[in-house]
């Protein structure tokens, strides 16, 4: 299957859909910058290189992650941190591109959060069969700021559970250029993307990008 550049609906205003009490959904919201953000991630990862962390118990993700930003979120048999430096290149991440935290702020602020000012982008790479189990983010000291998603390339099924693993877990499809809020009673929910399905995305090919911008907030000196 193919993915088109353009959606069925084709609006210049994206429809915003709530999808749990705190989490809200832009449908293409992104689209109008995909070409800056696809060249600010392509630089992004010239310079912090993608690759499969590993877990603390031993395990090699299937997603490839790296970040931009002051912070990035690093898994290995430590376990799970956010980190000022690269382990891998010994060197700070790249700055977080201005394209990227112009679009965070302003996602953020169409949900009813209003100056949000990420510190940390994680990238996460999917390949067809790559998948995310299911999980909370809480590395994060400032659990009152939000997270915002996007979802550039070929189309996922992300899960989202309530506050117990076990909580039944709805789903939704995300596709290239939405962008999802999560804050609130939202921000500590259980949440994972199935196995990604095979396909030709147009802009991006066989693959899913999705950048979760986060306030980790290590330590806030004035
Ligand atoms: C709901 N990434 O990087 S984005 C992650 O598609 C992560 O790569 C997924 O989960 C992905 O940690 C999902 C949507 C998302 C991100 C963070 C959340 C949903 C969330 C945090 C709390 C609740
Ligand atoms: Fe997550």
């Amino acid at each position: 299957m193919t993915f088109d550049l353009f959606d069925a609906r084709g609006d210049a205003e994206p429809a915003a859909e709530p999808l749990a009490d705190g989490a809200m959904v832009l449908r293409g919201f992104a689209r109008p910058m995909q070409e800056e953000l696809l060249a600010d991630v392509r630089a992004v990862i010239a310079a912090a290189p993608l690759r499969h962390l590993i877990t603390p118990g031993g395990l090699r993700m299937s997603v490839a992650m790296t970040n931009c930003g002051a912070l990035g979120w690093v898994s290995d048999r430590r376990g799970y941190r956010y980190d000022r430096v690269d382990p891998e290149r010994g060197a700070p991440w790249p700055a977080m591109p201005a394209s990227f935290t112009r679009l965070a702020a302003q996602a953020a602020s169409r949900a009813g959060f209003e100056g949000f000012v990420p510190d940390a982008c994680l990238i996460n790479r999917y390949e067809p069969g790559a998948k995310l189990s299911l999980h909370q983010d809480r590395d994060e000291h400032d659990h009152g700021a939000p997270i915002v998603s996007v979802s550039l390339g070929l189309p996922a099924v992300f899960l989202f559970g309530g506050l117990n693993r076990a909580d039944k877990a709805m789903r939704t499809q995300l596709r290239h250029g939405d962008v999802v809020v999560w804050g609130g009673p939202s921000r500590l929910r259980f949440h994972g993307v199935l196995p990604l399905a095979e396909g030709e995305h147009a802009l991006l090919g066989k693959q899913r990008i999705n950048l979760t911008f986060r306030r980790a907030g290590l330590i806030h000196t004035p």
